[in-house]
């Protein structure tokens, strides 16, 4: 019936704003109705909503974490490993910070000494500034950990502690405070001082693991080829011919001698597949049949901009955003090869978790490096548990200094128990009872059982099935 200038009857429309009142009220209703109700399950053991959070902090706090990219090194590399409060403080990522807090130049600081570069950042960063950053919070924690002074002028009560210390032991105390084990490393064959430790040959480690890491062989070929020739393989400056069934040669050998958990490149934000380069045709040709022959992941480390600012070193280094189409292509085009991926730049996570829903061999890892603040740890993990509930790797260490894994997991484990302690609230009041057991199985699946399934980290020699 058509109305009268477009107005509905006034008992129409009074009709119609009840009801719409009603259906509103009977939403609230149902909504406040579930929040109260106790949620029907038929186990026995829920636990109460007051008590989310200490079971989920306690299930957290005894669970032993695998620790799947660091920079850490087993003690029979001997000086290769990193630990003590001079490395703590010369880290990298606080010579970032100190050079935008101290007048020192670069050219300055690389003549000191590491006790001296370590002395003028503490004094910068720790004593005339507050150490609010994440860096710096964490140098604070590991101080605390070992009962050591947070916010004394000078180092030397630090530096007699870890003198102190027998390097095996430490490591012991060291994974326990940090509740990891094990650790897996990056090892780089090209590597010059590491290759002549593997060469001699490494008794395996209770806690560490090996990860091959191309970089030098995938992106900087022009410079590394020659060592490869030099070692007898038959490669050429355009990896051209046999070059590519060389280089899977080389993974081989290189594979027997390390028994690595997986393969690992780090790439730069421009990196583009399928396009025609030197590093795409090995990885093609040696990588990835290397990775499927052995039965290892390949672990994408994408968005990385080298040396912006080459003064700063290792600092120096930056981000952007990468276009993942490059990681949908390999994924779909290689089903039989496994990628464990993580991205620096803030902007891919989204899409990320949206590959993930797409190819179940792809397997998110970490909050890398830039990516690693609590702010965006919250927001990336918080994406990943909506998108892909359990099914991901929330974070790895990226330790470059041994006691760094006692804040960096730390600091994971803090702002895990928040993010889960919300997710089981809110899935208890959507009615789904939740018990000490669901939380153990899901965090042992985050921080254990995916980087199980996706590699072997037994120790080398130990009994395989
Ligand atoms: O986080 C870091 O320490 C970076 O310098 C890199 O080592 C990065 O994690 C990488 O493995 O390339
Ligand atoms: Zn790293």
């Amino acid at each position: 019936m058509e109305l009268a200038h477009g107005r509905e009857p006034r008992g129409r429309r009074n009709n119609q704003r009840q009801e719409q009142q009603e259906w509103v009220q009977g939403m609230r209703t149902a909504f406040l109705k579930s929040t109260g109700q106790i949620p029907v399950s038929s186990d026995g053991d829920l636990i109460m909503e007051a008590q989310i959070s200490s079971t989920v902090e306690d299930v957290l706090a005894t669970t032993p974490f695998v620790d799947i990219h660091t920079h850490l090194f087993a003690p029979a590399f001997g000086k290769l490993g990193l630990w003590g409060i001079d490395e703590l403080l010369t880290y990298h990522y606080l010579e970032a910070e100190f050079f935008r807090s101290s007048d020192t130049t670069p050219e300055k600081y690389w003549s000191l000494s590491k006790r001296d570069q370590a002395d003028a950042i503490w004094r910068t960063l720790f004593v005339e500034n507050t150490p609010v950053s994440e860096a710096t919070r964490g140098v604070v924690a590991v101080l605390k950990a070992f009962h050591l002074p947070t916010d004394s002028p000078d180092l030397a009560e630090a530096r007699s502690f870890f003198k102190a210390q027998t390097i095996e032991e430490h490591i012991r105390k060291v994974f326990q405070m940090a509740g990891v084990s094990p650790v897996v490393m990056t090892n780089d064959p090209l590597d010059p001082e590491e290759a002549a430790f593997w060469l001699n040959g490494i008794a395996s480690h209770g806690q560490f693991r090996a990860a091959l890491r191309l970089d030098r062989i995938l992106c900087n070929w022009s410079t590394h080829w020659q060592v490869l020739a030099g070692q007898g393989y038959g490669v050429d400056e355009q990896a051209s011919g046999k070059s590519g069934a060389e280089v899977r040669r080389f993974l081989a050998d290189w594979y027997k001698r390390m028994q690595p958990v997986y393969m690992a490149v780090s790439l730069p934000d421009t990196f583009e597949f399928p396009k025609e380069t030197i590093g795409n045709r090995l990885l093609k040709d040696a990588v990835l049949p290397a990775c499927r022959e052995f039965d290892l992941p390949l672990s994408l480390m994408i968005g990385v901009r080298k040396q912006v600012n080459p003064s700063l070193r290792l600092a120096g280094d930056a981000l952007g955003r990468a276009d993942l189409r490059a990681l949908e292509n390999l994924c779909r085009d290689f089903p039989a090869n496994r990628f464990l991926v993580s991205v620096l730049s803030r902007e891919n996570q989204h899409e990320l978790c949206v590959y993930a829903r797409k190819f179940s061999n792809l397997m998110p890892f970490g909050c890398w490096w830039f990516m690693n603040n609590p702010s965006i740890v919250e927001e990336i993990t918080r994406e990943r548990i909506e998108m892909l509930g359990t099914s991901f790797i929330p974070q790895h260490s990226d330790a470059r200094v041994l006691e760094q894994v006692i804040y960096k997991w730390h600091n994971t484990r803090r702002t895990l128990a928040r993010i889960l302690s919300e997710t089981y609230r809110l899935l208890s009041e959507d009615g789904r009872g939740i018990t000490r057991g669901d939380i153990e199985r899901d965090v042992t699946r985050l921080f254990r059982s995916n980087a199980e399934a996706w590699m072997d980290l037994r120790a080398p020699g130990s009994e395989r099935s």
